[in-house]
């Protein structure tokens, strides 16, 4: 298990290694459905802001949670965005956005520690039904 996260690490560390060459990427877009995350891991870079796109594409409410990650700069924006827990229901995650059926929310953070991180949708059951994903972050 920590040789598959280690080696997942490393991939995307020479991936967005390469992809960063160019130009660095904090544009990310994630498209929801029933039930999955795509794309399911994403990569980001400690310290850089991110800017992601949730599309919705699904038939019900989703959300995009971390329940414990160190972020800053963190706002959220968008369709859906104060429905649900975001209000205050579940004010122990560090990420949270939701997302309404056929909307786009954006979710704008910094993470500041390089690591692998478990996402997840906390609408009932669909964490249950396969929702999750990763989100990874490499260091500079
Ligand atoms: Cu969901």
């Amino acid at each position: 298990m920590l040789y598959k996260k280690i080696m997942i690490s490393v991939f995307a560390f020479l991936l967005s290694a390469c992809v960063g060459s160019s130009k660095p990427s904090v544009e990310v877009t994630l498209t929801v459905n029933e039930f999955s995350y795509n794309p399911p891991a994403i990569t980001v870079s400690a310290g850089l802001p991110v800017e992601l796109t949730i599309k919705n594409d699904g038939q019900v409410e989703h959300d995009f949670v971390v329940e414990k990650i160190d972020v800053s700069s963190v706002s959220a924006e968008g369709a859906g965005v104060g429905e649900n827990h975001m209000a205050g229901g579940h004010s122990e995650y560090d990420l949270h956005v939701s997302t309404s059926a056929g909307g786009t929310s954006i979710l704008k953070f910094t993470a500041n520690e390089p690591g692998t991180y478990k996402i997840l949708c906390s609408v009932e059951g669909h964490e249950e039904a396969g929702m999750i994903g990763e989100l990874i972050v490499v260091s500079e």
